[in-house]
């Protein structure tokens, strides 16, 4: 005899089990002193952003006081937050990048 109720209960099963990853934003945050060429590399160099969507993003954050560089998984954008926060200190500037859950 088909038993429906059963294959329901091991497909709920295994939905509960997997799932996919949840995703992350990373945030450019705009500060006062930061210079607009450096930011335009930082996008370049760590978001794969060619010189056009770079300025976008930049003058976007300049203008609205955050924008995303884009959406990753918890590791890779913790990793690009870590990358950023790192490049613009060791370049003696305050730009700060955030992440948040998407
Ligand atoms: N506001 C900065 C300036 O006028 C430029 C800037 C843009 C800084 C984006 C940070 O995330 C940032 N030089």
């Amino acid at each position: 005899i088909h038993e429906p109720n059963h294959d329901n209960q091991l497909l709920d099963e295994v939905k509960t089990k997997i799932q996919p990853p949840s995703l992350y934003k990373v945030i450019l945050n705009n500060d006062d002193y930061t210079p607009m060429d450096f930011v335009i590399e930082v996008l370049q160099r760590f978001f794969n952003a060619d010189m056009d969507k770079a300025t976008q993003i930049m003058l976007s954050v300049h203008h609205h006081g955050k924008g995303i560089c884009g959406i990753f998984t918890a590791e890779i954008a913790e990793t690009k937050v870590v990358q950023v926060n790192t490049y613009a200190r060791d370049n003696e500037h305050p730009l700060l990048c955030t992440m948040e859950k998407d």
